[in-house]
């Protein structure tokens, strides 16, 4: 047995010498140290073995097995050292050769316009909320005080998935959920970013739409609290040079109501095409909460009292960057999108 193991290891030792590559390594591992290698066996069959035998022989096959693996491990080191030699002496890499540059993507006029507007809010001390795009009846219209004759509530102007349940039409179901789960807190100084839906499809309606909408509640609020902040915002928005008006109005949660405009830029006020020689560019709804729309909320409007807004990110969007159609938005033509 002795002499066995003994012959074996020189065969092996011999063997491994004229091993040059990877593949024929391999070979021998599964020769000699296999699941049925020469070795494995030799191993195996050692229970024949009497019991004063068998922990020397044992011993030794131990110590083979474990030097033809030493001296395997360093002929492997070896062949792989040469055959990257072997590669390096004909292969070169020419460091000059042009790149291959990667198709960057851009950001949504969309995004950008509502990442600003975004800003610009948290800028004065505002906070986001979220909510959902299916929304009750009850908060996108109840809530609002839009009575159940208004022409929005129509099958004809909005998406309803059952009688109670429908695409929101705006984001101010928010608000009104925004309202119940703060009260009695105060304030309330939120923006309201999102996607809404109306059954409109034109050169400038999409039934999808995004919206922002702002909520301040607190006590002592008043007009001029609107105004001040709606100037801000659009001089921020568009340039400190614009100015705004408001004209008269009318929502169901807000009383009284205001439509804010903002001074052509093209022309600065004077009048040209873009702002129908007005002077003026409409940008946004606005006016103060209406007392039902804080009582349904559950504020008392003796105590407190609000003002509220509301934007088309297209519309704006469409302002800032002097579109003319509002599918460019909507039609990823990358000829387009690529100029922002
Ligand atoms: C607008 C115009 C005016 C508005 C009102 C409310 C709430 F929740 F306070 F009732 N949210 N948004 C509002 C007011 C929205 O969009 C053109």
């Amino acid at each position: 047995m002795r002499e066995k193991l003994e012959m074996l290891k020189k065969r092996a030792q011999e063997e491994l010498t004229g091993c040059s590559s990877l593949e024929v390594l391999n070979d021998f591992r599964v020769k000699y140290m296999g699941k049925k290698g020469e070795l494995t066996q030799i191993l195996r069959g050692m229970g024949q073995l009497s019991s004063e035998e068998r922990p020397i022989i044992g011993q030794l096959a131990n110590e083979i097995r474990d030097s033809l693996e030493a001296s395997l491990s360093k002929v492997l080191q070896n062949v792989k050292i040469k055959e990257i030699e072997q590669r390096l002496s004909h292969e070169s890499i020419d460091v000059t050769m042009p790149g291959v540059a990667p198709n960057l993507g851009r950001r949504h006029p969309l995004e950008l316009v509502l990442n600003r507007i975004e800003e610009i809010f948290v800028g004065m001390g505002y906070t986001i909320e979220e909510g959902p795009e299916i929304e009750l009846d009850y908060y996108n219209f109840e809530a609002l005080n839009i009575p159940k004759d208004h022409p929005a509530r129509d099958m004809q102007d909005s998406f309803y998935i059952t009688k109670d349940v429908l695409l929101r039409t705006q984001t101010s179901p928010v608000q009104a959920r925004t309202m119940e789960k703060m009260r009695p807190n105060l304030p309330i100084k939120i923006i309201v970013p999102g996607k809404v839906y109306r059954r409109d499809d034109d050169a400038t309606h999409s039934p999808m739409f995004h919206q922002v909408e702002g909520l301040v509640i607190d006590e002592n609020i008043r007009f001029s609290d609107l105004k001040g902040t709606l100037l801000s915002f659009a001089q921020q928005m568009f340039g400190s040079e614009r100015n705004i008006r408001l004209r008269p109005s009318f929502f169901p949660f807000t009383e009284p109501s205001a439509e804010v405009d903002v001074s052509c830029g093209v022309c600065g006020g004077a009048g040209c095409r873009t702002c129908k020689h007005t002077g003026w560019l409409e940008i946004l709804g606005s006016g103060i909460v209406h007392p039902r729309v804080l009582e349904m909320g559950g504020y008392d409007p003796e105590k407190v009292s609000g003002f509220a807004f509301g934007m088309g990110v297209e519309r704006i969007t469409m302002l800032k960057y002097d579109l003319d159609d509002m599918r460019l938005l909507f039609e990823n033509d990358i000829r387009f999108l690529h100029q922002f």
